[in-house]
């Protein structure tokens, strides 16, 4: 039984993963970097361990200085949180080496869906369906030409070892196949140490659309429905909601047995999400992220569960106890994410809070480590805080959401709110109708160039 646990993250989710454990009466180790000392999640924490200077790679990227921290505190779990090592297989390795709960998916799963191009093959031998493309690697050496011409153009290049659109490379035109092959491949082997590269059909409007999962030890799993990531900036969510406003009921249970039931062949432990692209109303599998996602609180606005306590009781080896028709999908659940970035330039914007006060009252969630006189660091991601609103539907969540956009003070330093009090009155964005370039698109139609 895990009595203690040492979060191996900061700021909100650091916080997020506290909560969890002291409503299960699980003792906290926090660790913080030197520029993190009065960070909320280390005030709060049962204990707390120094693991480095600033930079995360000294610190909260440093698996020794972590190894340690659990060992002399006496913590037999260790949450990862998001980012930072959160998917890194020979991290979860270690950690279980040590004879710590790792608490998330096995080295083995981490490993497998860490390399889009095995993730890609693994899934599509599930029955889950995916984007028609190169079935593996694509070398100079291959008839890249014979295979994109059965792909169809406009095709893309994306590395295996790559996520989050880094080294993509769009090809519209034969003519630039094979320069695109030659460039994708060396960013890749620069950026992941890994210059493999594949192609694919490339989608030219879809949405994201992403399916939540949760799988025991126990040949259990089921899923949470999705979540529409759509509206991002160079490969940064801002906006998030569930469901999507154009998935059917029938969609959704459709693809979601399917998921679940390829959790279950693949052995699959822990929360997991699927990510999709959706386009014309077809699915098509990208990615899986075998972590606990910065826009979870829609998915447990809209069921109800905590996914956190879920994630530690699947780790302490405890039964789901649920099945798929004890999941109940009820109303709509906006998430906003708030950056401490200027709302047009979105300039970095580290500083002093001043003035905080949250917005609150019935189905509204704030989730921040944020108080006022709190030092926002240079060092580390911009987003401070997650506002998070539900309605019984979508219309009445996007009233919720504009009355807690107006009530939310954060003096001192830029945020991203009044790009979010836009969003939230704009007629497309009211409409469900955007697609994963919709806020590109926007925010270069306000600011124009010259
Ligand atoms: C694509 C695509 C269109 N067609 N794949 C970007 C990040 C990486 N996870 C996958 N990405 C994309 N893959 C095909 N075949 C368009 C994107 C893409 C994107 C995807 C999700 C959310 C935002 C995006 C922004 C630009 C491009």
């Amino acid at each position: 039984m895990i009595k203690k646990v040492l979060i191996a993250n900061r700021g909100e989710i650091a916080l997020r993963i506290h909560r969890a454990c002291h409503e299960m009466g699980i003792q906290t180790v926090a660790v913080h970097s030197t520029a993190d000392a009065q960070a909320k999640h280390v005030r709060l924490a049962d204990e707390s361990v120094c693991i480095g200077p600033a930079p995360a790679k000294d610190s909260y990227l440093n698996v020794h200085a972590l190894i340690s921290a659990a060992t002399i505190s006496g913590a037999d779990a260790i949450h990862p949180g998001y980012g930072f090592l959160s998917e890194n297989a020979d991290f979860a390795q270690i950690v279980e080496e040590h004879g710590f709960i790792f608490i998330g998916p096995t080295p083995h799963h981490i490993r497998i869906m860490g390399d889009k191009i095995i993730a890609k093959e693994t899934v599509k031998a599930l029955g889950i369906p995916v984007v028609p493309g190169s079935d593996g690697p694509v070398t100079p050496q291959d008839d890249f030409h014979g295979m994109a011409d059965k792909i169809g153009y406009p095709i893309i290049i994306k590395a295996s070892g790559g996520g989050g659109g880094k080294g993509m490379q769009v090809v519209r035109d034969p003519s630039t196949l094979e320069d695109a092959i030659r460039i994708a491949s060396s960013e890749a082997k620069a950026n992941f140490g890994n210059e493999q590269v594949f192609m694919e059909k490339y989608l030219e409007k879809p949405r994201h659309i992403e399916i939540q999962v949760l799988a025991d030890q126990h040949g259990h799993a089921v899923h949470l429905g999705e979540r529409d990531c759509s509206l991002q900036r160079r490969h940064q969510k801002i906006w998030e909601e569930a469901p999507s406003p154009v998935i059917s009921e029938q969609q959704r249970n459709e693809l979601g047995t399917i998921v679940a039931n390829a959790c279950i062949k693949l052995g699959y432990r822990g929360a997991g999400t699927f990510e999709f692209l959706y386009e014309d109303g077809q699915f098509y599998f990208i990615e899986m992220n075998t972590r606990i996602q910065v826009e979870h609180p829609v998915t447990e606005m809209i069921t109800g569960l905590d996914l956190v306590h879920e994630q530690i009781r699947i780790a302490n080896g405890e039964k789901l106890g649920y099945s798929q028709k004890d999941i109940t999908f009820i109303g709509h659940a906006i998430e906003c994410r708030i950056n401490a970035e200027h709302p047009q330039t979105f300039a970095p914007s580290p500083g002093i809070v001043k003035d905080y006060h949250t917005p609150g009252g019935l189905r509204v969630r704030v989730d921040s480590a944020l108080y006022s006189g709190y030092k926002i660091p240079p060092h580390y991601d911009s987003l401070i805080a997650k506002l998070i609103v539900m309605g019984n539907t979508r219309q009445e969540c996007l009233r919720r959401l504009r009355r807690s956009l107006e009530e939310y003070i954060i003096d001192g330093v830029h945020t991203i709110i009044p790009l979010h009090q836009e969003l939230a009155r704009n007629e497309d964005v009211i409409a469900g109708d955007y697609n994963i370039h919709w806020l590109e698109k926007y925010l270069a139609a306000k600011t124009p160039t010259e």
